[in-house]
């Protein structure tokens, strides 16, 4: 840039070396003078770079962005207000971690920005090695080592200010996770900021969001001078902090920092090799074991299993007293209400279809509250640093981990917001991978399905089979993955910081209400989706009934048979012919000559069928079935029990069908959120296309593999 006329504002933590540095660059040609209206010093000077002359504005000293002190606010409102070209931010190496914090506000700021990394001489001394480049890199930031008391690097950072000013024009604000709670307050705040068409350039809605949750006085003021957002925004503001505090313990701001400070804390895990032994904080002792190259995956396994185990062991008895209830429930319907049709739509179609996947509602609550606990103390955030490291040989990304989580990598979650969750990710072709292999992961939806399977056919081994279960999901999708990526979607993986908070003491409070807020989603689905699903299901195995000559047929053995124990028989006879005369019975019985080497009987393809509009629907439609087939009354028995006392059912065909569960075509919800996501249908409909015939191979394999070993 020969000959232009640049503004470098130049700032830093105090006692980085920002007044050498402004210094060193300007010389004598200094200035000084006030902000105006505040006390705070102002100094500008002048330097000459390649024939030209460079603007430098030091700015106050300050640790953050956020309005907490005059020095702040000047700051920020300098940059923008004024727009400099570049800013300079100095940072002391020797102290990287805590400087980088105000690097991390500017980058969320969107300013344009190089870090000249100061100290370097006092850095070395303590036997810091810095790797600039993969840390500018990382950070989307370029570094300059300096040494501003001897003018070490001065040149350089003025040649990369330069180059740097010259190729940006438009703010570009990085955007952090602050984990759940955090973003999710941030996603409603931003749209209501954005609501009625405001734009907040150059800050930017989420920005300006994020300071309303850090309580940044200067913005809150501008809020309220407009009288509609201060109506609606202030009232929202207060709410999702209140939940925020209340949930967590703590103020969002200190989890916002916590999330900078773990976002410094992977890049400098990636770019910094302490030669010497440097003092550790009680969180980076617990990560020297806990994210061990060794150690780490071997804790996340036995953590893994440790979680099933108490999942299964706690949820026994309340699913017995829930599948008890509705087995009485179902009994008291009969008795009350007369018997025909609408006697079967309740009895069949909605108590013994919805009661199937409510009686789960206790398991899927101990499973949310486990994985609460994991993500509370900040463990999660170490399992996904332990798998990033795996996945990068799959050709996948930091965010896929994050977007596997999501989805169910723990077992419980859901492939929306897991298909959603990778829109952080910049690489095109790794975020297509990650949404055409995350439904592969086991969601909350796919639980019940297991519980109910292997509550019936493994009942000694309810840990071990979740586990095995979780592990091939996790196989499958990363082979899935890796094919993907050498072949549809070839190319380099993008490096990627993974955040590595501080570890918390979550509370009690803040465990049970993330608990319930997931599990109130499972119920409420089930009470609307579910429902609905179901009714539908029962219908098409109702209807059409039996032609009136069929059924005088059966009504007139039924009469004519000579003990109650032979009429119930041929009764129950009957109800099964209807059902299988029906519209779904008939389609189930079509599919059998697709199914039938899988093991798969006509009630299983109908339950599949209605899987696709949610897996939850595979258990409430089997509930269902063998309930439409049932006459005695008397007879409450569980659906698990009905299927393990069944001569069609066995432990391997019950395998098959989980393996089956787990990898056909994602949900009616996902497939449109792969096609929104994607930008047309092919790829959503390629989700379901090859999920479903690698569902098929794997059953088939499973299943007929089994029998060669005598398993059948
Ligand atoms: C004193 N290397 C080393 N080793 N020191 C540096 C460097 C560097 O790259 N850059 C700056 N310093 P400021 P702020 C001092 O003043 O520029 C030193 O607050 C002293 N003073 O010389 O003031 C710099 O503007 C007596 O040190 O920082 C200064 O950001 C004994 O870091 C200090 C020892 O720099 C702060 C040091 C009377």
């Amino acid at each position: 840039m020969a000959g232009a006329n640049l503004t470098i504002a130049l700032a830093g933590n105090p006692n980085s070396g920002k007044t050498s540095l402004f210094n060193a660059l300007t010389g004598a040609r200094q200035h000084v003078g006030n902000y105006p209206g505040v006390t705070v010093e102002k100094k500008w000077g002048a330097a000459k770079f390649q024939g030209g002359e460079v603007t430098v504005v030091d700015l106050p000293g300050t640790y953050s962005l956020t309005a907490y002190s005059p020095e702040e606010l000047v700051a920020r409102d300098y940059l923008v207000q004024e727009k400099p070209d570049v800013v300079v931010h100095v940072v002391d190496a020797a102290n990287l971690e805590r400087n980088l914090y105000l690097a991390v506000q500017f980058l969320e700021l969107g300013v344009p920005l190089v870090i000249a990394l100061n100290m370097m001489d006092v850095a070395e001394a303590r036997g810091l090695r810095i790797d600039e480049q993969k840390l500018g890199q990382l950070l989307g930031a370029p570094m300059v080592p300096t040494v501003a008391r001897t003018g070490k690097g001065v040149q350089e950072l003025l040649a990369t200010a330069a180059r740097v000013a010259a190729g940006r024009q438009e703010w570009r604000p990085l955007e952090l996770s602050y984990g759940h709670d955090v973003d999710h307050a941030l996603t409603e705040l931003t749209a209501n900021l954005e609501a009625g068409g405001r734009d907040w350039q150059p800050l930017g809605p989420r920005w300006v969001g994020l300071k309303l949750l850090e309580n940044d006085s200067e913005i809150k003021k501008q809020v309220s001078r407009d009288p509609v957002l201060a109506a609606e925004t202030e009232p929202l503001r207060q709410r999702l902090w209140d939940h925020i505090k209340n949930t967590m313990d703590d103020d969002p701001e200190g989890i916002i920092a916590d999330h900078r400070y773990g976002f410094i804390s992977g890049l400098y895990r990636q770019a910094v090799t302490e030669t010497r032994q440097q003092r550790l904080e009680l969180s980076d002792r617990i990560d020297r074991v806990l994210t061990n190259r060794l150690l780490g995956p071997a804790f996340l396994l036995a953590i893994l299993y440790g979680v099933y185990e108490f999942v299964f062991w706690a949820s026994e008895a309340p699913v017995g007293w829930f599948e008890q209830f509705f087995g009485w429930l179902g009994g008291a319907a009969e008795a009350v209400i007369p018997e025909g049709l609408f006697q079967s739509l309740i009895v069949s179609g909605v108590i013994d279809g919805v009661g199937g996947v409510l009686g789960f509602a206790p398991l899927i609550a101990f499973m949310f509250f486990a994985i609460a606990i994991m993500e509370d103390t900040g463990y999660m955030a170490r399992v996904a640093y332990i798998l990033d490291r795996l996945l990068r040989h799959f050709g996948l990304h930091g965010n896929s981990v994050i977007a596997m989580i999501v989805s169910g990598g723990i077992s419980g979650g859901c492939a929306v917001p897991g298909v959603m969750a990778t829109r952080t990710l910049k690489d095109p072709k790794a975020r297509l991978a990650t949404i055409l292999t995350v439904p592969l992961m086991n969601c909350g939806a796919k639980l019940p399905v297991y519980a109910l399977l292997i509550g019936a056919f493994f009942a000694s081994q309810q840990a071990n089979m979740l586990f095995a279960l979780t592990l091939i999901s996790w196989g499958l999708a990363l082979l899935a993955a890796r094919v993907l990526r050498w072949t549809l979607l070839k190319g380099e993986t993008a490096p990627f910081v993974m955040e590595l908070p501080p570890y918390r003491l979550p509370t009690l409070k803040g465990l049970l209400i993330h608990t319930w807020e997931r599990t109130w989603q499972y119920v409420k689905k089930a009470g609307t989706v579910i429902l609905g699903v179901s009714v539908i299901m029962w219908a098409l195995m109702t209807f059409p009934g039996l032609p009136q000559e069929r059924a005088a047929q059966w009504e007139s053995r039924i009469s004519a048979a000579q003990s109650q124990e032979a009429k119930d028989g041929l009764q129950h006879q009957m109800a099964q012919d209807a059902v299988r005369y029906s519209a779904a019975g008939r389609m189930g019985h079509a599919l059998t000559y697709v199914t039938a080497p899988l093991g798969f009987d006509w009630r299983t393809n109908v339950a599949l069928v209605g899987g696709f509009a949610a897996k939850e629907v595979v258990v409430a439609t089997m509930g269902t079935a063998y309930s439409l087939g049932e006459v005695d009354p008397e007879e409450s028995q569980s659906l698990g029990e009905r299927l393990a006392k069944d001569s069609a059912w066995n432990p391997l065909m019950a395998f098959a069908l989980m393996i089956f569960v787990m990898v056909y075509a994602p949900c009616f919800v996902t497939v449109v959120m792969i096609r929104r996501e994607t930008g047309g249908w092919p790829w959503a409909l390629f989700a379901m296309g090859y999920t479903t015939v690698l569902a098929y191979v794997l059953a088939l394999l499973v299943y007929q593999g089994g029998r060669l070993l005598g398993l059948g």
